[in-house]
C-alpha cells in the first residue's frame, strides 16, 4: 500500500508561539506517513511568512497538497484564518480531519471548528498527550 499522506496545518501568520510544538508533532507524525507540510514547524519561518514565493503560489501549492492528502492533522490552538480555511476545504473534500487543541487561558475554540461534524477534536495539555492521541488515531 502506498504511504499515507498527512497534511499538517498550524498557524503561520496567525502567530508562531507554538512552532516548536508543531515541529515535534510533525516529527512524531512521520512514523504514520509522509508529512507534506514539514515547513510548518520550521523555526526559520516567522509570522511574516517566507520570501521567495508569492501568496498565490503558496495558496495553490498548499491546496494541491491538501487535495492529494489522505488526512489533515491541524493544531488549532492558535487561531489562524489559514488553518480554518484548510479545515473547511478538507471537510468539503471528505478528508479525515483531526484537530488538536490545547485549552489555554479559558479561551474557547471557534464554534465553526468545534461544531464541524467532519472534524474530530481532541484536547491535549502536554506533548505526551499528543503522542497518545496520535497513536490512538492512527492505530485504528
Ligand atoms: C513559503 C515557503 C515556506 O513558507 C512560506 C510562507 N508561507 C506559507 N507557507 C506554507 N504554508 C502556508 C504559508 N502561509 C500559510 N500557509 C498555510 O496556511 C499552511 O498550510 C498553514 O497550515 C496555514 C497557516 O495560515 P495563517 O493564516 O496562520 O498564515
Amino acid at each position: 500500500m502506498a504511504m499515507r499522506k498527512i497534511y499538517f496545518a498550524g498557524s503561520i501568520r496567525g502567530g508562531r508561539t507554538e512552532k516548536d510544538l508543531y515541529s515535534r508533532i510533525i516529527a512524531y507524525l512521520q512514523q504514520f506517513g509522509e508529512v507534506l507540510t514539514e515547513h510548518i514547524g520550521s523555526s526559520q519561518l516567522d509570522s511574516s511568512g517566507e520570501a521567495g514565493m508569492t501568496d498565490s503560489e503558496i495558496y495553490s501549492r498548499d491546496l494541491n497538497w491538501l487535495l492529494t492528502s489522505d488526512v489533515i492533522v491541524a493544531d488549532v490552538t492558535v487561531p489562524s484564518l489559514g488553518v480554518g480555511f484548510e479545515i473547511a476545504k478538507a471537510a468539503e473534500w471528505y478528508k479525515r480531519i483531526l484537530c488538536l487543541y490545547r485549552n489555554q487561558h479559558g479561551r474557547r475554540l471557534s464554534a465553526m471548528i468545534s461544531g464541524c461534524p467532519e472534524a474530530e477534536i481532541r484536547e491535549y495539555e502536554t506533548f505526551e498527550d499528543v503522542k497518545r492521541l496520535l497513536d490512538e488515531y492512527f492505530g485504528e
